[in-house]
């Protein structure tokens, strides 16, 4: 296998760079440029200066690992240079130059996995440990780097290779004098199985949460202050105010960070009967962003009474099921009793959730983003022990693994015989497998490191 080099670092203006050299020429190529060379044992740095045609190109500090004991499973020499952009591609070049080739994205990572030093669930995570936005993010995304999903697959997945292994002597065996396993002992076990495997899956819905965020629509009626609401949560004056009706046409995206969650926030045009036709194009945006919104903010202005019109809005937006939570804005404005009126109308048909704010004096918003943190991150603020599946690949790997157990199941209630409901078992523990990187296919393992950036 040839001998890959990168930057490790994002180049800039910093104060150092790493360029990472790995394969069993790293060795020989830092001999080929560094002063100190002699000097150079496995796991110490050393200082010295890369020397490149007798010029003196940098000083730098080099680290030395020695396979197996590296990142990648191989030798793996580590360049400490000084940063900014043209250092480290100057010495970059001149690694390349005496042998080694340029690594592709995620190269080192995916020479790990192929030395066994991490299964592909912990090289997933590592991507996205380094892409994580959030410290609830990273704290994921770090557990499963340390293999707590690979425990949770290896034990689900060494329990249907012990059943398998027992059929196999069942069925290949009979005369031997070894526990005969009834059809009811299979459904136990298959039952069991079934229940880890479906925990799992339905973690991914808040690990997607915790990945992607949550996708938020602001609704009301014009004037009610979603714009307003938008800068607020933003902190920035990320949509034009003003206190004429309709100012808001388009639907305006932000990303937000509330603690560890995010939002994906949109303001939309005020809803209202209208005759401009740019003006009623955006309203028609404003209901079509519910097909892709998780939570509706709807803004209720107290200075306006709810009419037939906004109770209208309102049905149309319930009807949806999506999570709602009204807000009566502009409490810095009015009269206390203004609101047990509102309320008492929202509330009418059943209790809603409804907090009172001001977008524009900053009043209830910490309210407001504790009920939404509260509402989707849920048991994560409590308790972040249990493992959550935030990769799109490990969840559809589960379902397709679970699918395999219900059919087996199905198979044991018809009486199919025990043979074939093996191949069923099989066939889940094969997919299940994949998730650590077991019978992996090489264009799987190709897509997973693709998204690497270049020098992980
Ligand atoms: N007193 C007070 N005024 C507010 C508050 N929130 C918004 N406003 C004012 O209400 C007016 C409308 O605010 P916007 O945020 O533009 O309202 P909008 O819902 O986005 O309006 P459209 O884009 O027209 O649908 C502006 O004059 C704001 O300053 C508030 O909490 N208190
Ligand atoms: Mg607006």
């Amino acid at each position: 296998m040839s001998t890959i080099a990168a930057i490790g670092t994002a180049t800039g203006s910093s104060g150092i760079n790493i360029i990472r050299i790995s394969g069993k020429d790293s060795l020989n190529i830092i001999n080929k440029i560094f002063s100190n060379k002699d000097k150079l044992c496995p796991n110490e740095i050393h200082y010295g200066k890369i020397i490149y045609n007798g010029e003196n190109v940098d000083n730098v500090l080099v680290s030395y690992f020695k396979a197996p004991n590296s990142f990648t499973g191989e030798d793996i020499v580590e360049i400490n240079c000084h940063g900014g952009t043209y250092i480290a591609k100057n010495i970059l070049e001149i690694v390349l130059k005496c042998g080694a080739r340029l690594a592709g994205p995620g190269e080192f990572t995916k020479r790990a996995f192929l030395n066994g030093k991490m299964d592909l669930s912990e090289a997933e995570a590592t991507i996205d440990l380094i892409n994580s936005k959030t410290n609830l993010e990273a704290r994921i995304a770090s557990s499963q780097m340390s293999g707590k999903l690979k425990d949770d697959i290896v034990s689900i997945r060494s329990k249907m290779i012990d059943i398998l292994a027992h059929i196999d002597v069942n069925v290949d065996y009979p005369e031997y004098d070894y526990e005969q396993l009834s059809n009811d002992n299979i459904s136990i076990f298959l039952e069991e199985e079934i229940n880890r495997l479906k925990k799992l899956l339905s973690s991914y819905e808040e690990g997607k949460v915790i990945k992607e965020g949550v996708n938020v629509a602001i609704l009301g009626r014009p004037n009610a202050g979603k714009s307003s609401l938008l800068n607020n949560l933003a902190q920035e004056d990320r949509a034009i105010v003003t206190d004429i009706e309709g100012t808001t046409r388009d639907v305006i995206s932000e990303t937000v960070n509330i603690g560890d969650l995010i939002l994906n926030i949109f303001d939309t045009a005020g809803i209202r009967e209208s005759k401009d036709e740019i003006e009623k194009i955006g309203i028609e945006k404003s209901f079509k962003i519910l097909d892709k919104v998780d939570l509706v903010l709807y803004i209720i202005d107290p200075g306006k009474e709810i009419d037939e019109e906004e109770k209208n809005i309102l049905s149309k937006i319930e009807n949806k099921g999506l999570k709602i939570i009204y807000l009566i804005n502009k409490m810095d404005k009015y009269e206390k009793t203004i609101f047990d009126t509102i309320l008492n109308e929202i509330n009418q048909n059943e209790e809603k959730e409804v907090i009172l704010i001001s977008a524009k004096e900053n009043l209830g918003i910490e309210e407001l983003k504790n009920r939404i943190k509260q509402m989707f991150l849920k048991d994560f603020l409590n308790n972040t022990s249990e493992n959550v599946i935030v990769n799109s690949r490990h969840k559809d790997l589960i379902q397709k693994s679970l699918d395999m157990l219900f059919k087996a199941k199905e198979e044991i209630n018809n009486s199919v015989p025990i043979d074939m409901v093996s191949i069923s078992i099989k066939e889940s523990a094969r997919l299940l497998g994949q998730i650590i990187g077991e019978d992996i296919d090489l264009d799987v393992a190709k897509r997973v490191f693709d998204k690497f950036c270049i020098g992980k």
